[in-house]
């Protein structure tokens, strides 16, 4: 494939940003090679500037559920230009989308909005504080949370990447009030309670994990999680960043039957413009400032051409229910590569939730950090730019997970297994 434009464009890019990119996730650090620079998407499709055309299940790591330029999205962004695109005030559509997310998430009686899941997760972490009064935060070994100091700690996505658990910039005291536990074990979950359970404020958990490679959080985890905040005074935080409004209308929770006391949303909500938002309980969310005395504020929060993407993406996810059809479509490739991988005596195992799935490099299932980071990442670049190579876009790291979109469809998932078929012939026959 011809990258002459996106190699000269991204020479560039290098001279003006850190890595020639603005999120270390897209900078293919974990396949190798340059970023490929896109054009344009269309539906299940994007475009690079070199006039290629790939299968996208990358989806800009999960906003793009109804694909590229979905019509209603974009005309109710036109509708919104037209009125204007910024005012710092209250405006009627933030009353429509806060009261989607309530209607639809079961465990948020009140929402705030804010522009990135980071700000989401960073503000839910301090208002838990402010709530309970104590400092301790737990997090999980493999989860990612976005860029909050305090959360930046054996973190998983980017972090995991690069290989740096603790970034440099995050301060011993900040990581000193965070416990990281492995994910899906409730042994040690209760022994921290057991050593510390007054000190600990929240635990803030992906309930459907993205940010190791797509992992479950197990039954007997789950039921951990609630029993022993519960039990101690913590609020449970569900980082729904990833799994909200796409893994169903309502979340994890509503699959899982559970209720957190907050919830981290983004992604979706923004149907691909900056949007996040942190809700739960009412008598916690009324906590933050100007209800309560917890500072959290933001310029473009609620901003108005973000709420109308958001709120037209979540009427056509409401009124369509596509998530049957997009468990069926992500079982259908799911079952696809594994048995092309394994037909090619490659050892893979797949981890899958709905509409979001990791192909793990590993002989064994992966249900925590420690499984996770045993995968062949070297064999993973390989698959990822051989599939690159044929028109197909995959997430550019092993620790994240693929996304589909209501613009798929079958043929798009016939031609992936074919392209994967090709590509695991190749790696089968050199050692791997
Ligand atoms: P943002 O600040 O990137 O909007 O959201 C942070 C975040 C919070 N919680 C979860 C569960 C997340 O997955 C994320 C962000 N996810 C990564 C992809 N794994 C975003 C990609 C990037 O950082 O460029």
């Amino acid at each position: 494939m011809n990258h002459t434009e996106s190699h000269r464009i991204f020479t560039r890019a290098k001279e003006l940003m850190p890595g020639g990119v603005n999120s270390p996730a897209r900078a293919f650090g974990a396949v190798g090679g340059e970023p490929i620079v896109f054009d344009r998407g269309e539906g299940a499709y994007l475009f690079d500037v070199d006039g290629n055309r790939y299968i996208d299940y990358v989806g800009s790591w999960g906003p793009m559920i109804l694909g590229h330029r979905h019509p209603d999205v974009v005309s109710a962004l036109e509708d919104a230009l037209a009125r204007g695109t910024s005012f710092g005030a209250p405006t009627e559509a933030e009353n429509e989308l806060t009261a989607m997310i309530v209607e639809a998430v079961p465990s948020v009686e009140k929402v705030r909005l804010v522009n990135s899941g980071t700000e989401a997760t960073m503000s839910a972490i301090r208002l838990a504080r402010g709530y309970t009064g104590r400092d301790a935060i737990v997090k999980f070994a493999g989860n990612y949370h976005g860029h909050v100091d305090s959360l930046l700690v054996a973190a998983g996505s980017a972090a995991a990447t690069l290989g740096v658990p603790n970034s440099p910039g995050v301060t011993a005291g900040t990581a000193r009030d965070t416990i990281v536990l492995p994910y899906n074990d409730p042994g040690a979950l209760e022994d921290a309670f057991d050593k510390q359970g007054d000190k600990i404020a929240a635990v803030i958990v992906e309930p459907v994990a993205g940010n190791m490679g797509c992992v479950k959080a197990d039954a007997s985890f789950r039921s951990a999680l609630r029993s022993l905040t519960e039990k101690h005074g913590a609020l449970l935080i569900f980082d729904e960043v990833m799994s909200g409004f796409r893994v169903a209308y309502g979340g994890a929770q509503a699959v899982f039957g559970m209720k957190p006391d907050l919830t981290t949303l983004g992604k979706v909500i923004g149907g691909g413009l900056p949007v996040g938002a942190y809700g739960g309980r009412a008598d916690i969310m009324d906590h933050v400032l100007p209800a309560g005395k917890v500072f959290q504020a933001g310029t473009l929060s609620g901003n108005p051409l973000a709420t109308a993407a958001g709120i037209a993406t979540l009427k056509v996810l409401r009124d369509t229910n596509p998530y049957k059809r997009l468990e069926q479509l992500s079982t259908r490739l799911a079952v696809g590569l594994e048995e092309a991988a394994k037909r090619a005596g490659i050892a893979v195992s797949v981890g899958w939730f709905q509409a979001m799935m990791t192909l793990f490099f590993t002989g064994g299932p992966v249900t925590d950090w420690d499984a996770a980071s045993r995968c062949d990442t070297g064999v993973y670049g390989r698959y990822f730019w051989g599939l690159l190579d044929r028109g197909v876009y995959m997430p550019c790291s092993q620790f994240e997970a693929l996304f589909l979109s209501t613009a798929h469809t079958e043929v798009d998932i016939e031609a992936t297994v074919r392209a994967a078929e090709e590509v695991f012939g190749e790696l089968g026959k050199t050692s791997v």
